[in-house]
């Protein structure tokens, strides 16, 4: 499978498609997710074109690696959801067909604000 540049989350990076950012680097964009499905719902993305994990941990630097990574936790924080609070947060990540992913580019899902069951649907 190769990447699709008009998937949704593309044309956001392009700016083609507006979103209601949260945080944003070299590596890394965060908005939060137009359909939330929690009290907080909040999406990260790498900046680079991967479909998903499988494909980022195979063809990404380590920087971006680390910084997606990275970019969770500092997230987290702006939204007040860290575990800095004791609280805490889902960090979901869904990989193609059986993963039930449906926009074909890497997204970190973070959900949040409430208590959260043992499985998102
Ligand atoms: P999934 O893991 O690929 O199923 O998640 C895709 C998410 O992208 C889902 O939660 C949607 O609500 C969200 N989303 C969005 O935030 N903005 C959009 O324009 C579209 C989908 I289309």
């Amino acid at each position: 499978m190769s990447y699709d540049k008009n998937n949704i989350f593309a044309k956001i990076l392009r700016k083609e498609i507006p979103c209601k950012k949260i945080f944003e680097n070299d590596y890394v964009l965060s908005f939060y997710d137009i359909n939330p499905q929690k009290k907080i719902h909040a999406l990260v993305i790498p900046k680079g074109e991967y479909i998903n994990l499988d494909d980022f941990n195979n063809r990404a630097s380590d920087q971006e690696i680390v910084a997606l990574s990275k970019a969770i936790t500092e997230v987290a924080k702006i939204l007040g959801i860290s575990t800095d609070n004791g609280k805490g947060y889902r960090a979901l990540t869904n990989l193609d067909d059986h993963g039930g992913q449906e926009v074909p580019h890497l997204h970190f899902h973070l959900f949040g604000g409430e208590k959260i069951g043992k499985m998102v649907e």
